[in-house]
């Protein structure tokens, strides 16, 4: 364990009550500096830690700890999240697990950072994550489906997402196809789905998470700040991220366990409901090309079924507007 982890379990076995630096220097056989030091890479990390010259220091929230031990107390999981990494910085939660995956990770590694360097979107957009008060989750799942069927499983995150935010009282949310969850009209969190198939079977599959949490979006960077928000300011008080991300993968893999025994019709079901979609004139952004159209209804794989001007079509890609 590096003293880095050994300080925080420190910190987090006496919550709310100060450690003088002398003391956990002595208990951990290393310098004052090193504690010193350590514990500002904590205070970066999110962790809200005080400071006193005369004191020491306490953890004094429990708000934003992110750890493994932490998460277990949360998790009522078989697979998931049993295996977590919990990384300060990270190119992509999803780039790191594929590369985990690719060298044998089991299936259910999740991987999770504080913040990434290259955090994707879809169509190489970019995601931004909010060190301390966002989330970045990638998931290593290893189903044992045609690859043909593995987009349904973006819907079925979306939906282990939307009971997550039922549980904790969010309830004027919507899911916007395919992958968002937005509040009042703005993002709160993004899905981005990707594996590694051949033509007969899945390899892998990474599902990543993004999700603006206790984030203060007035510090977002320019280009998201007008159309992201955060849970926090939604329900007008932070939540527990570790809460929140066990809360997730717990469901999360219950509706995965629903989806592989068949009844991915039941989490559609859930899936179109919370998307109010049905019978609303959107517009479909493929690219460069535009279509308009109401829709009817959505298939069994997730498509939008689109009544238009030239007829019916699907549509399995693009970007929605509601018109
Ligand atoms: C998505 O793409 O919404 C999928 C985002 C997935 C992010 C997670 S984080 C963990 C894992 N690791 C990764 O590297 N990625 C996944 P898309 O539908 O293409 O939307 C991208 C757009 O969302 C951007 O172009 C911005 O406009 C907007 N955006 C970026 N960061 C945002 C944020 N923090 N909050 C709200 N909107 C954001």
């Amino acid at each position: 364990m590096k003293s880095r982890d050994k300080i925080l379990s420190l910190l987090l076995e006496s919550r709310d009550q100060w450690l003088s630096g002398e003391h956990i220097s002595s208990l951990l056989g290393i310098s004052r500096t090193a504690v010193w030091k350590n514990i500002n890479t904590l205070k970066e990390m999110g962790y809200s830690i005080e400071s006193s010259s005369r004191l020491g220091h306490k953890l004094v929230s429990s708000v934003n700890v992110m750890n493994q031990s932490e998460l277990v107390k949360h998790l009522d999981t078989v697979f998931l999240g049993r295996n977590t990494l919990f990384l300060n910085e990270t190119d992509s939660t999803n780039i790191q697990a594929f590369r985990l995956a690719d060298q044998g990770a089991v299936h259910g590694t999740v991987v999770v950072a504080e913040s990434q360097t290259m955090g994707k979107g879809r169509l190489s957009r970019k995601w931004f994550t909010d060190p301390g008060n966002g989330l970045a989750v990638s998931m290593i799942l290893r189903p044992q489906i045609q690859p043909i069927l593995a987009p349904r499983l973006t819907l079925v995150t979306a939906v282990a997402l939307s009971e997550v935010l039922d549980s904790i009282g969010l309830n004027s949310y919507m899911i916007k196809w395919p992958n968002d969850i937005l509040i009042n009209n703005k993002k709160a969190a993004g899905i981005l789905s990707e594996m590694k198939a051949n033509i007969d079977y899945v390899e892998f599959v990474i599902i990543g998470m993004g999700i603006n949490i206790n984030t203060d979006t007035s510090t977002l960077p320019d280009e998201i700040r007008d159309i992201a928000c955060s849970i926090s300011e939604e329900l007008d008080s932070e939540v527990s991220r570790v809460k929140f991300l066990a809360d997730f993968l717990n469901s999360f893999e219950r509706c995965y366990d629903r989806f592989l025994s068949g009844d991915f019709a039941g989490i559609l079901e859930k899936w179109i409901k919370k998307s109010g979609i049905l019978n609303k004139q959107i517009k479909v952004t493929i690219l460069e090309k535009e279509i308009f159209g109401t829709v009817t209804s959505v298939n069994e794989d997730g498509n939008l079924i689109l009544e238009t001007d030239e007829g019916i079509k699907v549509i399995n890609s693009g970007d929605i507007n509601y018109v």
